[in-house]
């Protein structure tokens, strides 16, 4: 299915269908940036949901609501995560009421936490309760629950498996990983939405998330590593010069005894993907990420502004217009 410039947006030519695959703060950054360009009927932001955990009664689902609070623009700036103008009167109050508050939840955060829940409860699906919120929000592009059963994200190291929430908040990824397990997965499929975003999508984009926590279980519902493989797909590297901006990326995948470098993140993703972007600083790499038989764009790929998620995301779009065609599926 070819690329269609199917309308000038912005001054800049719009691509087809465009799915965007989100988790963790880089990846609700250039979700935001491609959700200033492209129209809500040429987006969908597919998010990660199996770093979602049941916390004091409430399901809290840190990806969508990070990339919610992101396209609302009411997130917390420098956090990423969380929302700006947050007070934590109730945390204090749990805490003083003894009980052991790791996980910080401001007041407001918990307002959605509480409306989330009771939709649960009236029997409504992640996906159609994501959009209920997204709306609530007035956001108009598709914020989509990867799947609507539940996946888990548990974390093998040495003292064991911890949940994601464990080991990345309370342990702050301190522990050695060892590898990861999807828990659900088998029980598992992507939601309707998702699937039906992923038929019409003339171009997937991984925004620059963590590769096994917050991409892979999103590739691992059945039937989308294949169908993502079979379509221009491109991702931006979530590691800049061995490091990764925020989060635990380059942690895992020395740990993993992974090359912790864009390339090692382009062969993780080797056979799925036909573009890659990668940061000024790793235009050494180029040649050795094209024998993976993916053609690369270099530019900045540091999003310090809105003005910067912008300009990200309409370079994403452009190199994505030179990405050869694969054969229809
Ligand atoms: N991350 C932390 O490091 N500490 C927290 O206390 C914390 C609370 C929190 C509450 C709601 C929410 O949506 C996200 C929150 N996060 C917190 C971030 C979250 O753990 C990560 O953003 C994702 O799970 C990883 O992408």
């Amino acid at each position: 299915m070819a690329i269609e410039q199917r309308s000038e947006v912005g001054g800049r030519r719009s691509v087809g269908h465009v799915i965007a695959l989100a988790g963790g703060v880089g990846g609700a950054k250039l979700a935001h940036g491609l959700a200033q360009i492209l129209q809500p009927e040429q987006l969908s932001i597919v998010v990660n949901t199996a770093d979602d955990f049941e916390h004091l009664g409430l399901l809290i689902c840190p990806d969508i609501d990070t990339v919610l609070y992101n396209l609302a623009e009411v997130n917390h700036l420098k956090q990423g995560w969380g929302r700006e103008d947050e007070s934590f009167k109730v945390l204090v109050e749990t805490k003083r009421l003894g009980h052991d508050a790791w996980f910080r939840l401001g007041d407001r955060d918990i307002a959605l936490h509480l409306l989330r829940r009771h939709m649960l409860d009236e029997g409504l699906s992640l996906s159609d309760i994501t959009s209920n919120l997204a709306e609530r929000l007035d956001i108009t592009h598709p914020v989509v629950a990867m799947s609507d059963q539940a996946v888990r994200t548990i974390i093998n190291t040495p003292e064991g498996e911890l949940s994601f929430q464990d080991y990345f908040v309370h342990r702050r990824c301190e522990p050695i990983m060892l590898g990861m397990t999807l828990q659900g997965l088998a029980q598992a499929r992507p939601s309707a939405a998702f699937s039906d975003a992923l038929v019409e999508a003339d171009l997937i984009v991984f925004c620059p998330s963590n590769p096994y926590v917050s991409i892979d279980p999103i590739l691992a519902l059945p039937g989308v590593q294949k169908t993502v493989a079979a379509k221009p797909a491109l991702a931006v590297s979530p590691i800049i010069g061995g490091a990764a901006l925020k989060g635990p990326a380059a942690k895992m995948m020395a740990e993993l005894g992974v090359e912790v470098s864009a390339l090692g993140v382009a062969r993780h993703y080797a056979g799925v993907l036909n573009g890659f972007v990668i940061d000024g600083q790793d235009h050494d790499l180029t040649a050795a990420i094209e024998t993976l038989g993916m053609h690369v764009h270099t530019t900045d790929t540091i999003m310090q502004d809105k003005a910067g998620r912008v300009r990200l995301a309409g370079e994403v779009l452009d190199f994505a217009k030179t990405l050869g065609v694969k054969e229809p599926a």
